[in-house]
C-alpha cells in the first residue's frame, strides 16, 4: 500500500529525476525503479505496480496535473456530452508506458516474488472525475444519489477501459490485480451493490472472461460490515480491510476461500516500537495465515521513518516463523 510513497529518501531523489509526478509515472524505466526500492530494503513478498488509479481517466482524455502539496487536479465531467467525449475504446497510449513499466518490473523482480497490478475502483475514479480532485465528495455522493443517466454511462466507461488497463497488466506479467475503492465508506449501505460491487464484478468478469481464475483482491474502504456482501458479490479471492476493523469478524462474513488483506493503521508506524509490535500482535492473533496478507489498512504515510517498516516486517516474520 503506497510502499513506494514520498517517505523513501531514494524515492524523492527519482521523483525530482522524472520532473513530476506524472512524468514519474510514464516514465518506464523510472516507475520500474521505484516500483522495487523497497523490495531491496525490505524482506516482502510482493511488489505493486508504480502508477495512479488517475491513469484510467487521464488515458480517456481529461487533462491531469499533480500539483506540489495540493494532490491531483483533473479535468471534471458534468453532464451526458462530457461523458460522451470520453474515449473508451480503442488503444491508450499512456497505457503503453505502464505497461512496459509492468514489463520491466516482473523481469527485474525475484521469481519468487508476486508483482501486483491495480486499478481504482469505477466509484472512486468516477468521483475523482465529478469533483476534479481530493475533495469530501458531495458533488459526486448528490450526483449518486439523483442518479443522472450520465452518471451509469460513465461508470460503465470507467469498467470498460478498466479491464483493458488491467489486461494489459496481466499480459506484460502482473500477478494478481487489486481494485482500490478508496471511497466505498462515503456510500450508504443500499448504494453499495449498484455502485460499488456491481461496477467492480464487471470488470472482474472482463478479466477472468480472458484469464480464468485471475486472483483479484477487492480493497473497499471503511465498508466494515459489508465486506461479506462484496466479496460475495463481485467473487473476489481477497478483501483488503481498512483499520481500526476486526480482521477476525471480516474472516466471519466471508467464505472459507476468501482471504483477508491489511490491516495495520500505518499511524502506528509513527509512534513507539512497542505499540507498534503490539498492534502487529493484535492483527495477526487469531487470523490463519493461509487467509491472511498482511499489510497496512491505508497508505503509508510521508513522516515515516523507513527503520520502523523494517521493524514492523521483522515482527511479522518472527510471528509466521513462531507458527509455521
Ligand atoms: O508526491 C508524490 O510523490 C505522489 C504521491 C502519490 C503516490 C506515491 C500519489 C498521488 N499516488 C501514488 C502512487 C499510488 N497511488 C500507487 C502505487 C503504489 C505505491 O506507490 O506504493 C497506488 C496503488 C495508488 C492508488 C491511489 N491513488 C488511490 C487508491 C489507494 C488509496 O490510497 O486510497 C487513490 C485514492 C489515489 C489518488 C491520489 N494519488 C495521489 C494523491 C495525492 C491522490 C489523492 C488522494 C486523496 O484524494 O486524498
Amino acid at each position: 500500500m503506497r510502499q513506494a510513497g514520498r517517505y523513501l529518501p531514494e524515492y524523492k531523489l527519482v521523483r525530482q529525476k522524472a520532473g513530476s509526478f506524472l512524468q514519474l509515472c510514464y516514465n518506464p524505466e523510472l516507475a520500474c525503479e521505484v516500483t522495487l526500492q523497497p523490495l531491496r530494503r525490505f524482506d516482502l513478498d510482493a511488489a505493486i505496480l508504480f502508477s495512479d488509479i488517475l491513469v484510467v481517466p487521464h488515458a480517456m482524455g481529461l487533462s491531469l496535473d499533480f500539483k506540489e502539496g495540493e494532490g491531483p487536479v483533473l479535468q471534471t465531467v458534468a453532464n451526458l456530452p462530457d461523458v460522451e467525449r470520453l474515449a473508451f475504446q480503442g488503444s491508450f497510449e499512456q497505457f503503453d508506458r505502464v505497461w512496459e513499466t509492468v514489463g520491466l518490473v516482473r523481469s527485474g523482480l525475484a521469481p519468487h516474488l508476486s508483482l501486483i497490478g491495480f486499478c481504482g475502483a469505477p466509484w472512486t475514479v468516477a468521483s475523482y472525475m465529478i469533483e476534479g480532485g481530493s475533495s469530501d465528495r458531495k458533488r459526486a455522493l448528490a450526483v449518486a444519489h439523483e442518479n443522472p443517466i450520465w452518471f451509469q454511462v460513465l461508470l460503465d466507461r470507467v469498467v470498460q477501459v478498466s479491464i483493458v488497463y488491467l489486461l494489459g497488466q496481466i499480459r506484460a506479467g502482473a500477478e494478481a490485480l487489486q481494485i482500490f475503492d478508496s471511497w466505498a465508506g462515503d456510500l450508504p449501505t443500499g448504494l453499495l451493490d449498484r455502485l460499488v460491487s456491481l461496477p467492480i464484478k464487471q470488470i472482474i468478469d472482463g478479466v477472468r472472461q480472458a484469464y480464468p481464475g485471475f486472483p483479484i483482491i477487492v480493497f473497499a474502504r471503511g465498508v466494515a460490515k459489508s465486506h461479506g456482501l462484496i466479496a460475495e458479490a463481485t467473487s473476489a479471492n481477497a478483501v483488503g480491510v481498512e483499520e481500526d476493523v476486526s480482521l477476525r469478524d471480516v474472516l466471519g462474513q466471508l467464505t472459507e476461500k476468501v482471504a483477508v488483506q491489511g490491516n495495520l493503521s500505518p499511524q502506528l508506524l509513527l509512534g513507539s516500537e512497542a505499540s507498534l509490535l503490539a498492534g502487529v500482535k493484535s492483527v495477526l492473533d487469531g487470523v490463519p495465515l493461509s487467509r491472511h496478507i498482511f499489510n497496512l489498512g491505508h497508505g503509508i504515510t510521508p513522516p515515516t521513518d523507513p527503520v520502523m517498516v523494517e521493524k514492523l516486517v521483522a515482527a511479522v516474520r518472527r510471528y509466521d516463523e513462531e507458527l509455521v
